[in-house]
């Protein structure tokens, strides 16, 4: 029988709360399904963590994270943290150092689930984030600290390598998909360099794609586009600040944050790959038992679908709709059941 062995970080907040919850709806469900089994290993690694020792990942974590199938990842982020810290000090050394450089963040309206949208069943979209450079490069720095004349720089870093692989993930995606439809977000009217590289470089990949319909779409009018016109949109390639803020968008245009899921992939699979929830740690509902583990489950059914255990992945989706369709929800969704009776529904639909 196959073991995947699965390296669960569950960071702060909400996070520990969901990755529990998400851990035994895995652990079910191969207990269930026969045909494989998968070996958590827990990691500490969170703001108290950092607090205590100075350190998110101590000395040789990556080293140690590299010899797992997956990464299952809770969220990051504390008020007693300043948030570069926590984001720089976690999830972005993972996504970095494992080359995990496309993002995935699919979006719909589960059963059950009000859109905000009258035409809300139409979203059925996949973003695609690109996920180790951009405006998360790291590149800049302060000078004259303090001083009247301080200066900061951000500066997104651009490559040709990097966006062709990306764009070349998200061609083979949208082409995988009936409607074989890919928009590129851009912003490149306004910035000169690195989003003009952006838009150059797909057109040429698409080149290799002459089945996939494309279009291209300026990031602030992909945003009325997604809420006056959800249908228009499919598969969606966005830079890194862009598809952050889009999924986002498209996350509370489904229902809630809480719902939704992402995978950061190294699709070569030379490194693992880690899946979590879009959502942060929520530091106002931690410890209240009432997050929304919905996001994380979705999130395990497309970790199964990366393993190769397509049938489990398909099983855990159709349990969360069947939960979904009877409106077991948590207070995001309008509803007031807690995290405990969602995940029993989900074990008891599975
Ligand atoms: N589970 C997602 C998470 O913890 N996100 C924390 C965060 O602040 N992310 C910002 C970003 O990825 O841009």
């Amino acid at each position: 029988m196959k073991t995947f062995r699965i390296a669960s970080i569950p960071g702060d907040g909400i996070g520990i709360e969901v990755i529990a919850e998400g851990v035994r709806v895995l652990e079910e469900l191969a207990r269930r399904d026969g045909g494989f089994r998968l070996e958590f290993t827990h990691f500490d690694w969170s703001s108290e963590r950092y607090l205590a020792t100075g350190a998110y990942i101590p000395q040789g974590g990556l080293e140690a994270l590299q010899k797992f199938d997956a990464i299952f990842f809770g969220a990051v982020g504390s008020p007693k943290v300043p948030d570069h810290v926590s984001l720089w000090g976690l999830r972005l050394p993972i996504c970095q150092g494992f080359d995990q450089y496309a993002n995935v963040r699919p979006s719909r309206v589960l059963p059950g689930i009000s859109s905000p949208l009258a035409r809300g069943s139409e979203i059925d979209w996949i973003i695609v984030r690109e996920n180790t450079e951009g405006e998360y490069s790291g590149s800049g720095g302060r000078v004259h600290r303090g001083l009247p004349e301080e200066v900061a720089t951000e500066t997104s870093v651009f490559t040709r390598a990097g966006v062709a692989r990306v764009h070349r993930f998200a061609f083979e995606l949208a082409r995988k998909r009936p409607r074989r439809h890919l928009t590129l977000v851009t912003k490149s009217n306004a910035q000169r360099h690195g989003m003009v590289l952006w838009d150059e470089v797909f057109y040429e990949v698409a080149g290799n794609y002459p089945d996939v319909r494309t279009d291209r779409v300026l990031v602030d009018a992909v945003t009325t586009r997604m809420v006056l016109k959800p249908s228009m949109l499919d598969t969606i390639v966005a830079s890194n600040l862009h598809a952050d803020i889009l999924s986002d968008l498209a996350a509370a245009l489904s229902g809630s944050l809480g719902i939704a899921p992402t995978a950061n992939l190294n699709p070569e699979r030379k490194r693992p790959s880690m899946f979590e929830p879009i959502h942060g740690s929520a530091f106002d509902i931690t410890g209240m038992g009432i997050a929304n583990p919905i996001a994380t489950f979705w999130t395990a059914s497309m970790m199964l679908e990366h393993l190769g255990e397509a049938n489990a992945a398909a099983r855990l989706m159709k349990a969360v709709e069947t939960v979904t369709a009877k409106k077991v929800f948590t207070p995001d969704l309008g509803g007031n059941a807690r995290t405990a009776d969602v995940t029993s529904a989900v074990l008891a639909a599975l």
